[in-house]
């Protein structure tokens, strides 16, 4: 079958709750894609940061294909040999004490915004049922009922309610509306280090560096939202590194299996997730040995192929390279390691144009709130592929 056959399937006996670029893949390996016509494309959004280490990468693979003929799921009623491994790599490579794994970065989520609850009603002493969390304006969190309730974007939030009260809602980026929104029931403040979906949002210097002292002063747990900006996608293992902040919490998905396989986990030290007590949370497939195979495989190759140094070095020369591209389009070109969006102006017509014009010359991004295109790909990327890709981004943003 051919792209426009496929399309037609989906289109008929699936949901619409995405509208995809017209590109059916087939195939994956580093950096490029394949369509079911052989077509080939540079992938620039990674899987949403999913695929830090490259598709397919043929050591997470090989830690899949070995665990899958062993077992791969045991429940957490047993234990499993693969398990007790992840949990100490993880511990060693973050500096967290303990870790709790689950599957979607939603759950995860929702497992940070349970654990900080419940912190605050067993150890802080806030009253039952009246504990509140502050996030940010512009906030990606997952797509759960209580997540979207404090989302700020319409299309996430509306007809979802009615929605889980106890989330109050301020400026990101403004540290002082942080500390005012701060009330004797106060649990913890979480944000992203920088807002991926809300546009490559990235907070004054400084931001999460007085975030973190204002939680501390206050007796407030920070939780840092890192699916998306961590596991060295910023050029550093957490984007919380650039600041020298060490979160109370850090929630990671995505790129913790390179994309083969849905894991996340809360990362914490003992006096916070030590609060959990059996039977109080979990999941069917939480911490299953497959996921926990798959993940080792996953951090060993994002230390073994140095990718944070990798996501800093070609980063800032893709970035450095996109600033110097003429085009009346482009407002501005910013970001953080290989996390890079650019902003058009309002007159442009809107990314998806653009990533349309992109993808019919073989690079594949993602327009994100209209106006910004994302450009995150692998971080295997190396310096010949930018420059392959540069001419065509050029072409593209100078286009009328
Ligand atoms: C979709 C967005 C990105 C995330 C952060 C938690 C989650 C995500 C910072 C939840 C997930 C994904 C979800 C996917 C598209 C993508 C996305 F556009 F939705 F917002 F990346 F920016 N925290 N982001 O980025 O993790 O439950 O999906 O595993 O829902 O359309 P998940």
């Amino acid at each position: 079958m051919n792209t426009q056959e496929f399309i037609q399937i989906e289109e008929q006996y699936g949901a619409h709750n995405y509208h995809p670029l017209d590109v059916v893949i087939e195939k994956a390996e580093g950096v490029w894609v394949y369509d079911v016509e052989g077509n080939r494309y540079l992938d620039c959004l990674s899987a949403y940061s999913a695929v830090n280490q490259g598709h397919v990468h043929p050591k997470i693979l090989a830690a899949l294909v070995e665990q899958a003929q062993k077992v791969t799921l045991t429940s957490r009623a047993f234990r499993n040999d693969q398990l007790p491994l992840l949990y100490k790599e993880l511990s060693e490579i973050t500096g967290y004490e303990m870790s709790l794994p689950m599957n979607s970065g939603a759950e995860a989520v929702e497992t940070a915004l349970k654990l900080a609850r419940k912190w605050a009603y067993t150890v802080k002493g806030v009253a039952r049922h009246q504990a509140e969390i502050i996030t940010a304006t512009g906030n990606f969190h997952g797509r759960t009922i209580s997540i979207v309730s404090f989302s700020t974007e319409p299309a996430y939030r509306d007809d979802f309610g009615p929605f889980t009260p106890g989330f109050v809602t301020v400026p990101y980026g403004d540290a002082a509306a942080i500390e005012a929104a701060i009330t004797p029931n106060t649990a913890a403040v979480m944000l992203e280090p920088i807002q991926g979906e809300g546009g490559v949002i990235i907070p004054p210097a400084g931001y999460l560096k007085r975030v973190a002292e204002i939680c501390k002063k206050n007796n407030v747990l920070f939780i840092a939202d890192e699916i998306q900006t961590g596991l060295c996608r910023t050029g550093k293992l957490f984007a919380s590194h650039h600041e020298d902040v060490r979160p109370d919490m850090i929630v990671v998905g995505k790129a913790l299996s390179g994309g083969f396989y849905p894991i996340s986990a809360v990362l914490a030290d003992t006096k916070i997730l030590g609060i959990f007590k059996p039977g109080e949370h979990g999941s069917t497939f939480g911490g299953n040995p497959l996921a926990a195979a798959v993940a080792r495989a996953a951090l060993r190759v994002l230390v073994d192929e140095k990718l944070a140094e990798r996501a800093t070095e070609l980063g800032n020369y893709f970035m450095e390279q996109l600033s110097e591209i003429p085009s009346k389009h482009v407002k501005e070109v910013r970001g953080r390691g290989l996390l890079i969006g650019v902003e058009l102006n309002k007159d442009s017509g809107g990314a998806r144009r653009f990533c349309e014009a992109l993808q019919h010359k073989g690079i594949l991004a993602k327009e994100t709130h209209d106006y910004v295109i994302r450009f995150a790909p692998p971080l295997v990327i190396d310096k010949e592929t930018i420059d392959w890709a540069l001419p065509i981004v050029r072409e593209v943003l100078q286009m009328s």
